[in-house]
């Protein structure tokens, strides 16, 4: 047998972060979790490059962008949408994760999901470095994982400059 089990060796792989500006103070936590976890797994910090984007709704338009350059072994989304009184909130829940999707289904890139969807700031302070962890360092880890196990099985990550 030959068993692809998870790698989670970031050396010479270059990353794309794209993060939503919306609820500012949580998206930078993700952030720093992120970074964190990319670097402790050997990722180069000049092989990180992030994108700002205005909230979680633009976020599938960024991260397309980098997807489609071809540059990036992973892709990664941060940011949170918090519930409010409006049914808003689940138009933007459901623009943000179908258009993930469409993204990693249209490219063959792994694209990894680290927008919160909350009922309160509470919930998304405790996912973004409080008592429930860091869900940025948990998200930069299935986007190696899944970086490497797509240059074990299809196209090499090592490629992506
Ligand atoms: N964007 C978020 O990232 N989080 C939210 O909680 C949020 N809420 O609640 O409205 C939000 N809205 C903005 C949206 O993502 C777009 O930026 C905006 O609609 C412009 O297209």
């Amino acid at each position: 047998m030959n068993v692809y089990d998870s790698n989670l060796d970031a050396t010479g792989l270059r990353f794309g972060v794209v993060v939503s500006r919306f609820n500012h103070l949580i998206s930078a936590a993700l952030l720093e979790g992120c970074e964190r976890a990319l670097v402790q797994r050997g990722a180069d910090p000049e092989a990180i490059d992030v994108a700002w984007v205005p909230g979680a709704f633009e976020i599938p338009q960024a991260a397309r962008m980098m997807a489609e350059s071809g540059r990036y072994a992973a892709i990664i989304t941060l940011g949170s949408v918090i519930r409010g009184g409006t049914p808003h909130f689940d138009y933007v829940c459901i623009g943000v994760t179908d258009g993930v999707r469409e993204v990693m289904r249209d490219t063959g890139i792994p694209v990894a999901f680290g927008v919160l969807t909350t009922d309160d700031v509470e919930q998304a302070l405790a996912r973004s470095g409080g008592e429930d962890g860091n869900k940025g360092g948990e998200v930069a880890l299935a986007a190696i994982e899944m970086a490497r196990l797509r240059s074990a099985l299809g196209k090499p990550a090592g490629d992506c400059k």
